[in-house]
């Protein structure tokens, strides 16, 4: 098949939507015949990274591994999607650097935190709002937005549906480069 793996890594607020278009772009992706693996909080914050909390140093030790890890998955010819909030863009570059920038895809997956504290699906804004959860992105702890990724979709504006298709159309492109 001589697949090419390379990252795509999806940064954004809690409930921009990151997970929700990684598990359709990975749907896609395998129906297409393509190895894919998607990583996230929920399959490395419970064991990987177990460890780890919401400190600004644990969020960068976590990308720090994360970001090997997919280096790793890329090597191995898979596509690998990243979601993490992944909030400072000094940890992001460095992903991109363990990837090799010509495999490597920073994916801005933009809502502001009005927009997704009024979605919040697990309740966490309003838990940290109230002071219930400390060094919550967006309330209490920063996100620094990408200074310049390679994509951003805005999921204020576009559907899951549209947005899916402008990061498939971008990964196309970048395939046939
Ligand atoms: C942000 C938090 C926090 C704090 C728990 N701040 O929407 P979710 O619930 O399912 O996804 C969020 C997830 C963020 O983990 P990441 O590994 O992506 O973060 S980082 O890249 O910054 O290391 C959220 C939940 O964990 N969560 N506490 N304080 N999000």
């Amino acid at each position: 098949l001589g697949q090419e793996g390379m990252v795509l890594w999806f940064t954004g607020l809690s409930g921009a939507g990151k997970s929700t278009i990684a598990v359709e772009i990975e749907k896609k992706l395998v129906k297409q015949g393509k190895a894919v693996y998607r990583l996230d909080g929920d399959n490395v914050r419970h064991g990987l990274n177990s460890d780890l909390g919401f400190t600004a140093e644990d969020r960068n030790e976590n990308i720090r591994r994360v970001a090997e890890v997919a280096a790793l998955f890329k090597d191995a010819g898979l596509i690998t999607l990243a979601s993490f909030i992944s909030p400072y863009q000094e940890a992001r570059n460095f992903a991109r650097e363990r990837a090799g920038a010509d495999n490597f895809m920073e994916i801005y997956v933009k809502a502001d935190v009005e927009a997704c504290a009024e979605r919040d699906p697990k309740g966490l804004y309003e838990m940290a709002k109230a002071g219930e959860i400390k060094n919550f992105t967006g309330i209490s702890a920063p996100y620094e937005v990408p200074e310049n990724p390679d994509l951003v979709v805005d999921t204020v504006e576009l559907s899951v549906e549209e947005a899916v298709a402008k990061v498939l159309e971008a990964i196309d492109e970048r395939q046939a480069e």
